[in-house]
């Protein structure tokens, strides 16, 4: 690439026409949508602000100096990936990955056999859709124990660990498919993940009904946050998609983009609206108490019947305009937002009135709604500044839209104001938006982030396969500033970022913890004690392996077994120093896996071909690294 191109490529002029060609095309595909829609006439996209940094020095303020840290942690979904990615903010410096619904060749999560016991039945699917990380709470703020995160590919919940950053739990929903929309309790305390189920299927789904859609429903779930199993299922009308709950611990609201319990395209945009579901946790737990449920196929868990043609009150449908997207709770705890989609709207719910809706004292359930602020084309999520000011993602405009809530609410009550404050063009078509701490009461309005779906001509080019790209702007002030891009692989859909102060982290195991106490027993059923043993042990034509590891010796430096053996190698890492681990590879076999200070772990697989193997240390950890090794030999059969 020659200079002058590379100048081009730098300069304003380049990036707006970019920018509007590719809005252009954008919107050539929401128009198809919006005249599917009925919605024809909006498309017209004009953009004047230039897509570099503004320099007004707040870039300046995210610079973290080296040795320095940052002031909040990020955790980003990985998308596809099925991973967390933990950045530090502002910095975006990426500090760690979790695999969650992946496996991972680095830590051998995935292969380990504690990592598999967690995986259960689904350690044979390799891929993950992760959505919605959340973290826990205690009183609406987070207290940093754990965050959950879901599967949308493989209908999962699991669960992370915040001490040690390790997935700890993870759950298969029954009678669902499609795990979207998952948000957990804020009050009192986090007792339960709801999370939403996407698409429609019959119920059980053993081959019945299969070509009979109006018999197909979905079910909206709560998960225990302690046990991780499944408490109870509601089944509602139309399906749900994105959903979050109240500050009280009382309510929770998912979006409808199917009332029409469609299974085409076509027909999800029928109606002219679709709906808000809410649902009343109290109402749902008594009728779980009162035994007013049934079950499904050959799951034990509860299901709470929530249509409206079983009339038992444990949920509302509140119509909004057709085919909504994201419910963010505003984070003074007033309003559940539903973003239109194909509406320019944001329908606010206000929550103080939900207890009417469900005593019955309002004529309609629209009466719940507050305000529908007209905002730009596309609006698909909403986050908070904690001081009034709404910020709303709008994926056809490429922009985020900030505006103000009380003046959304007295505009509908039909005074004269305006309640926009400014609108920013990101690049390009924006997903979520997420604020600092802005799932919590906490919320203090620093950064927000535009998780872009388009990255287009931000980065070096690398084929056709783009990242996305993820903006972080500052909204500490009155009006927002662009600061930093950060590319990101396919695809962050959601992120969740608390203050450092509010993650309490292990630095090296401890001994006694559950996460390889499964290993721990079945060795003392062996006779054999982890942290001084080294020992082979056969039983029939398996082989269990003990050692431990010191930097940078392991405990046997030769083990031999034969040919068709099922070999488990278990090891423990003696080293007590902060960021030592060590690695154990077993060359031309597959296997890898991480153990960090303090920590036991293990992995089993079949000796299939005679000979020498040599297995090593795969993680740096002495000057003689490189000969921290041993050998396996396997004798013939
Ligand atoms: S969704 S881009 Cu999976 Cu949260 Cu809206
Ligand atoms: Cu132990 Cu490298
Ligand atoms: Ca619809």
């Amino acid at each position: 690439m020659s200079d002058k191109q590379t100048g081009d490529k730098l300069t304003g002029t380049v990036n707006q026409g970019r920018r509007r060609f590719l809005a252009g095309s954008a919107a050539v595909g929401a128009a198809s949508v919006a005249g599917a829609a009925g919605m024809a006439g909006v498309g017209a996209l004009t953009h004047s602000q230039p897509a570099k940094a503004q320099a007004n020095g707040s870039a300046a303020n995210i610079h973290v100096a080296p040795g320095e840290l940052d002031e909040y942690y990020g955790f980003w979904s990985g998308g596809k990936s099925g991973e967390v990615r933990i950045y530090g903010v502002p910095s975006m410096r990426e500090i760690m990955r979790i695999p969650v619904f992946n496996h991972c060749s680095a830590s051998g999560y995935g292969q380990t056999n504690e990592t598999k016991r967690i995986l259960g039945d689904s350690a044979k699917y390799f891929n993950g859709d992760a959505h919605h990380p959340h973290i826990s709470y205690t009183d609406g703020s987070h207290d940093g124990r754990y965050l959950f995160i879901n599967d949308k590919a493989n209908t999962r919940v699991a669960r992370v660990r915040l001490d040690v950053f390790k997935t700890d739990a993870m759950v298969t929903v029954p009678n669902v498919q499609a795990i979207h929309g998952l948000r957990l309790q804020k009050a009192p305390r986090t007792n339960y993940v709801f999370a939403n189920a996407e698409y429609l299927i019959p119920q059980p789904n053993d081959g019945r009904d299969i070509n009979d859609p109006t018999k197909y429903h979905t079910m909206w779930n709560a998960i225990d946050a302690d046990t991780m199993e499944v408490k109870w299922q509601v089944i509602v009308d139309g399906n749900l998609d994105n959903m979050d709950t109240d500050y009280t611990g009382k309510y929770a609201a998912a979006t409808c983009y199917n009332s029409e319990g469609a299974v085409t395209l076509p027909g999800t945009m029928r109606n002219e609206r679709d709906w808000v579901t809410v649902f009343s946790i109290e109402r749902i737990e008594q009728a779980v108490a009162e035994g007013n449920y049934i079950t499904i196929g050959d799951s034990d868990v509860p299901v709470v019947d929530g249509r409206k043609s079983a009339g038992l009150n444990v949920t509302r449908y509140v119509p909004v305009p057709k085919n909504p997207h994201g419910l963010n709770t505003s984070t003074d705890g007033k309003y559940f937002i539903a973003a239109g989609k194909l509406s320019p709207t944001v329908t606010m719910i206000e929550i103080a009135k939900l207890d009417d809706l469900f005593e019955g004292n309002l004529s309609d359930e629209r009466d719940v709604v507050v305000g529908e602020p007209e905002l730009g084309l596309g609006p698909l999520h909403t986050t908070y500044d904690g001081r009034g000011n709404a910020y709303t993602t709008l994926f056809i405009d490429s922009q985020v839209v900030k505006w103000n809530m009380e003046d959304a609410v007295r505009h509908y009550n039909g005074e004269d104001v305006n309640y926009i404050r400014q609108k920013i063009d990101v690049h390009y078509q924006p997903g979520h938006n997420h604020a600092t701490l802005s799932e919590s009461k906490d919320a203090d309005g620093k950064y927000l982030f535009s998780l872009n779906k388009f990255s287009k001509d931000r980065y070096l080019p690398v084929g056709p396969l783009h990242p996305e790209n993820d903006q972080m702007i500052d909204i500490s002030g009155e009006e927002m500033v662009l600061l930093h891009d950060t590319p990101t692989f396919a695809e962050p859909h959601d992120a969740v970022i608390i203050r450092r102060d509010q993650i309490q982290t292990k630095q090296i195991w401890e001994r006694n913890d559950p996460y390889f106490a499964a290993t721990v027993a079945r060795a003392q059923e062996d006779g054999v004690t982890l942290e001084t043993d080294n020992v082979v042990i056969r039983d029939g034509n398996q082989v269990r392996v003990y050692m431990t590891s010191v930097a940078p010796n392991f405990g046997l430096t030769e083990f031999t077994v034969k040919q068709g053996d099922e070999v488990t190698v278990t090891i423990t890492n003696l080293d007590r120093v902060e960021d030592l681990t060590h690695g154990f590879c077993v060359v031309n076999h597959g296997v890898s896996m991480e153990i960090s200070p303090q920590q036991t772990s293990s992995v089993t697989f079949t000796a299939d071909r005679p000979g020498v193997f040599w297995y090593y240390c795969n993680w740096f950890c002495h000057a003689l690294h490189m000969e921290m090794k041993g050998r396996m030999l396997v004798e013939p059969a």
